[in-house]
C-alpha cells in the first residue's frame, strides 16, 4: 500500500515507516530542547525579584525524552491515562507545545504563577495532565488502582461508548522504586489481576544524591514477575547491538554488563577518552576490541558507549509496540541521566543547571538561531511540511483536550436517620448505607465502597452484604457454600460494589484517589466511600493529601476514635486528626455525635463531592453509644448541622457562659451544663458539627468585613462571657473559638498519648468528663470576675 505524501508523491510502507521515524527522532531532538531551554529561560532569563534558584531538572528531563517522544507522539492512544515522573514535567509540556494543546507563554512561565508547574498538577496545568505527581511513588501507585477503577467501570458497562480499554501508564524514576507504596501497590495489584497497566522505568541508575546500588535492579525483575508482570528490558541501543554482533563484540557487552553503576556513570561524564582509556586496558587483548576502537574516534566511542536502548527510539517503539495483550508489564528502560547535556552521567547532576556557556553550545549543535528558541522546528532536519503532518497524526491529537463530562448522579434531600434511643455514629453510619443498599435509589449504584481490612469493624458489613464485593471474576463465598454460619456474605463479582484492600492505608487512599477522579479519567462518576480506623490516616497521609491536591472527591470515614475507644488501648486512639482535618486542604471534616446529625452531613457529603467547587469529605465516628436526641431536624436545623454548629441549648438572654463541645463528648457536655445551670443561668450549650468548616468561615467572614457563623452564634452570649471547649480530640480544633467573641476559653481535650481503660477512667485521668466541664467553667467564671488575678 502506497501513501500519499503532499505534493502527489506516494511512498512504500517501509519508506513511510523511515519517514515517521526521522519525524520521531527529529522531535526528539526538539523536545529535550525545548524542556532544557525552558529551565534555562527560567532560571537565567526571566528577573528574579526574590533572589531564589528557581530550579528544574535538566538531567532527569533529558532521561526521558525519548521514551516520552515515543510515547506521546506515536504509542499512546486517546484512551490511555499517564502518570509523568514529577522531574519530567518540562518535557511533558514541551511535547504538548508540539502537540499546540500549550501556549509558549506557559512555557516562558515555568515554575511561575500561573505558568508551566514544576511537577505535572491536574488542578494547575489543566486537563492535557492525567494524574498530578511530585511526591515520589504515588503517581506510580495511584495508576495501578486507576486501572481497578477502569475494570470496575467497563464490567458493569459505566462507562461512555464502546471502546477499547485504555492503557494506564506510569513513568516512573528508578529511585521511586525505593519507595514503599510501591510494593504494597503491587501485591494489592496482584490480587486484584490487575490490567492494562504499564510502568515505564527510567532506569538511569541514579536518584537525587548518588548512583543506585549495582545489585538492587537485580532483583526487580524477579519481583516484578514474582507478582505476574511481564518485564522488558530495553538495555542495548541498535549501534550497541551491532557492535556486539562484530568479533570479539561479546567481550564488549560483557564488559558493559559487569560495568559498576558508578564507573558506568563517571565514563559518561568523561566522554570518549575515557571510555578509551579504560576499554584499551581491559579488553586491549581482543583484536576485534581494537578494532571497534579504532574505528571510531572519541564522540563516536562516545556515542556508541551511551548507545542505551532506552535513547534509542526505534528500539522504543518496538518495545512498547510489541506489547498486545493486557497483562501488566514493567518495562525498564536504560537510559543516561542527562543524555546529550554536558553533565549526562555526573552524579550530582540532579539539581545541576547549564550555564550560559554551555546552553549556547548546546544552541549551536542543535542548530537553533538565536531568537528562534522557541520555534517548534527550528533546527531540524526534517522538512517544516512533513513534521507539521506528522504532528497532525498523532493518534491523541485526533482528540480534543476537554474536561471529561460525567452527568451528577441526583441525591435525596435528606436521606432518613435511623431510629433508636442510643446509638453510636458508627453504628448510625452502618445503618444509614445498609438502607441505601437495599433501597432502589439509583444513587446507591453509583456508591463505591472500599477499605483496607477494616470492612467489618468499620460497619460496612450490611451493605457489602447487600452490594458485594467487586472481583474482575465471579467467586463464590466458600464459608457460605460449606453452610458455615456467619453474618458477612462475600461473594465476589464484576457487579460487586465494595473493593476490598489489604491493611495497607497508602493503599486505600490511592484507590480512593483513582475512583474520585472517576469521572475525569474514564467519564463515568462514581461516588466512593472509604472507611478505616480514624489513627491510621496519619499512616497514609501522604497518600490522603496526594488524591486531595488532585482534588479527587469523595467520602472519607474513620472510625472508631479517639480515647473513647477506651479499652482497645493508647495505640488505636487518635488525637491529632480532627486537626488534621482542618488544616488538610481539599478536604471538609465533620464530627457529628448525634445520628440524625450524621444522616443529613453525609447527604449533604455527597452532593458536595459532584459539586465543580466542592470536596471531598471526612467524618470522624465514633463507637461510643449514647442517648440519642428526640427531635425531627428541619430544614433551619439541617443547614446549621452542615455550616457546623448549632444551639442544643439555646443560651439565655445575656449569658455568661457556654460549653462548645465536639462529637463524642455530647453526653459529658449535656450533664455538665444541666450541674451548672443553676449557678449559672442561662447558659449555653454549642453543638460543634465541624470546627473545620466554622473556622473557615470565621477567616471568609474577616476577608468581608462581616460577622460570621461562630461570631453570631457566640454574640447571643454576655461580652467577654466564658466558652469551655471539649473535644475527644486535641483542644487546639477548637480553642480558637475564643478568639471569635473574645470569650474566656478554657480549652479541654486530649493533648497526651491515650491508654486502655473505660470511658469515666479516661475522661476523668484526661480532663474531658463532666466534673471536668464544671471544673472549667468555674475557672472560666472566676476569670471573667477577676481578670487580673487570674490572668
Ligand atoms: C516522597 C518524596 N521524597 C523525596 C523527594 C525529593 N526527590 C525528588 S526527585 C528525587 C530522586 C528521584 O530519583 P529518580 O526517581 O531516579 O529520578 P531521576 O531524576 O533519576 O529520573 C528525590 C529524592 C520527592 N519528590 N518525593
Ligand atoms: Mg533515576
Amino acid at each position: 500500500m502506497l501513501r500519499a505524501l503532499p505534493g502527489g508523491r506516494s511512498r512504500s510502507p517501509e519508506a513511510e515507516q523511515q519517514g515517521r521515524l526521522a519525524c520521531l527522532q527529529a522531535l526528539e531532538r526538539k523536545v529535550l530542547w525545548l524542556s532544557t531551554w525552558m529551565i534555562h529561560n527560567a532560571n537565567h532569563l526571566r528577573p528574579s525579584r526574590d533572589g531564589l534558584k528557581v530550579g528544574g531538572h535538566q538531567a532527569s528531563s533529558a532521561s526521558v525524552a525519548t521514551v516520552m517522544t515515543a510515547l506521546y507522539l506515536d504509542v499512546l492512544r486517546p484512551q490511555d491515562r499517564v502518570a509523568v515522573k514529577p522531574h519530567a514535567s518540562p518535557i511533558f509540556h514541551a511535547l504538548q507545545y508540539l502537540l499546540g494543546r500549550q501556549t509558549r507563554d506557559k512555557l516562558e512561565r515555568f515554575r511561575a504563577l500561573g505558568g508551566v508547574q514544576s511537577y505535572p498538577s491536574r488542578t494547575k496545568d489543566g486537563d492535557i495532565v492525567d494524574f498530578s505527581t511530585g511526591s515520589v511513588g504515588l503517581g506510580v501507585g495511584v495508576t495501578l488502582f486507576a486501572s481497578i477503577v477502569q475494570d470496575y467501570l467497563r464490567l458493569k458497562r459505566l462507562m461512555p461508548g464502546d471502546g477499547p480499554a485504555g492503557r494506564i501508564i506510569a513513568l516512573a524514576g528508578d529511585a521511586e522504586l525505593d519507595e514503599g507504596n510501591i510494593f504494597e501497590a503491587l501485591l494489592e495489584g496482584w490480587k486484584h489481576d490487575v490490567r492494562n497497566l504499564w510502568w515505564v522505568i527510567d532506569y538511569n541508575r541514579q536518584s537525587l544524591d548518588a548512583v543506585v546500588s549495582d545489585r538492587l535492579f537485580l532483583r526487580i525483575d524477579a519481583l516484578f514477575e514474582m507478582f505476574g508482570w511481564r518485564v522488558v528490558t530495553l538495555k542495548y541501543g541498535r549501534l550497541l547491538e551491532q557492535a556486539f554482533a562484530r568479533r570479539d563484540g561479546e567481550h564488549l557487552r560483557e564488559w558493559i554488563d559487569n560495568c559498576p553503576n558508578s564507573l558506568y556513570s563517571a565514563l559518561v561524564y568523561k566522554g570518549g577518552e575515557g571510555w578509551r582509556e579504560h576499554l584499551a586496558r581491559d579488553l586491549n587483548r581482543y583484536p576485534g576490541i581494537r578494532a571497534i576502537l579504532d574505528d571510531h574516534d572519541d564522540p563516536g566511542l562516545h556515542n556508541l558507549m551511551t548507545n542505551l536502548a532506552g535513547h534509542d527510539m526505534a528500539a522504543v517503539l518496538d518495545a512498547f509496540h510489541a506489547i498486545e495483550d493486557d497483562r501488566p508489564t514493567c518495562f525498564i528502560a536504560y537510559t543516561i541521566k542527562g543524555y546529550g547535556l554536558p553533565f549526562a552521567g555526573h552524579k550530582d547532576n540532579h539539581a545541576g543547571l547549564m550555564n550560559p556557556e554551555q546552553m549556547a553550545s548546546l544552541q549551536r549543535s542543535m542548530g537553533v538561531p538565536l531568537g528562534a528558541e522557541w520555534d517548534r522546528f527550528a533546527g531540524l532536519d526534517v522538512p517544516v511540511e512533513e513534521l507539521t503532518a506528522f504532528l497532525a497524526s498523532v493518534p491523541i491529537a485526533q482528540v480534543p483536550v476537554t474536561r471529561r463530562a460525567a452527568p451528577p448522579i441526583a441525591v435525596p434531600a435528606q436521606l432518613p436517620a435511623p431510629r433508636g434511643e442510643r446509638m453510636s455514629t458508627q453504628e448510625a453510619f452502618g445503618r444509614i448505607l445498609g438502607a441505601l443498599a437495599t433501597g432502589d435509589d439509583p444513587l446507591a449504584d453509583r456508591i463505591v465502597t472500599t477499605s483496607p481490612d477494616v470492612t467489618v469493624s468499620t460497619n460496612l458489613g450490611a451493605w457489602v452484604n447487600r452490594r458485594g464485593i467487586f472481583d474482575r471474576a465471579e467467586r463464590a463465598d466458600t464459608f457460605r457454600e460449606e453452610k458455615v454460619v456467619s453474618a458477612q456474605r462475600w461473594a465476589m463479582a464484576p457487579g460487586g460494589q465494595h473493593i476490598e484492600l489489604g491493611i495497607a492505608e497508602h493503599n486505600l487512599f490511592l484507590q480512593l484517589a483513582a475512583l474520585g477522579l472517576a469521572g475525569p479519567l474514564f467519564g463515568a462518576r462514581l461516588l466512593p466511600i472509604g472507611t478505616l480506623y480514624d489513627p491510621f490516616i496519619k499512616r497514609g497521609l501522604d497518600a490522603l493529601n496526594y488524591a486531595l491536591y488532585q482534588d479527587a472527591r469523595f467520602i472519607l470515614v474513620a472510625t472508631p476514635s479517639g480515647i473513647t475507644l477506651a479499652p482497645e488501648g493508647g495505640a488505636h486512639q487518635s488525637i491529632s486528626e480532627p486537626v488534621i482535618g482542618m488544616a488538610q486542604p481539599g478536604l471538609t471534616a465533620f464530627e457529628p455525635a448525634y445520628a440524625d446529625e450524621l444522616a443529613i452531613l453525609l447527604g449533604w457529603a455527597l452532593s458536595e463531592i459532584q459539586r465543580d467547587e466542592g470536596q471531598s469529605v471526612y467524618f470522624r465516628l465514633s463507637t461510643r453509644p449514647i442517648q440519642q436526641p428526640e427531635r425531627e431536624a428541619g430544614p433551619q436545623l439541617a443547614e446549621a448541622m452542615v455550616a457546623g454548629a448549632y444551639w442544643l441549648r439555646e443560651p439565655g438572654p445575656g449569658a455568661e457562659l457556654a460549653i462548645a463541645y465536639c462529637g463524642a463528648v455530647a453526653p459529658e457536655a449535656l450533664a455538665a451544663h444541666a450541674a451548672i445551670l443553676d449557678d449559672v443561668p442561662g447558659a449555653g450549650l454549642l453543638a460543634v458539627t465541624s470546627p473545620e468548616r466554622l473556622h473557615r468561615d470565621w477567616r471568609a467572614a474577616l476577608r468581608r468585613g462581616q460577622a460570621g457563623i461562630a461570631e453570631r452564634l457566640l454574640a447571643q452570649l454576655a461580652p467577654g462571657a466564658g466558652l469551655i471547649t471539649v473535644a475527644d480530640a486535641h483542644p487546639a480544633g477548637l480553642s480558637w473559638l475564643g478568639s471569635v467573641a473574645r470569650n474566656i476559653v478554657v480549652p479541654l481535650g486530649v493533648d497526651g498519648f491515650g491508654q486502655s481503660g473505660d470511658i469515666p477512667d479516661l475522661y476523668r485521668v484526661y480532663g474531658i468528663d463532666s466534673d471536668a466541664i464544671v471544673d472549667a467553667a468555674a475557672r472560666a467564671c472566676l476569670r471573667r470576675l477577676d481578670p487580673v488575678r487570674y490572668n
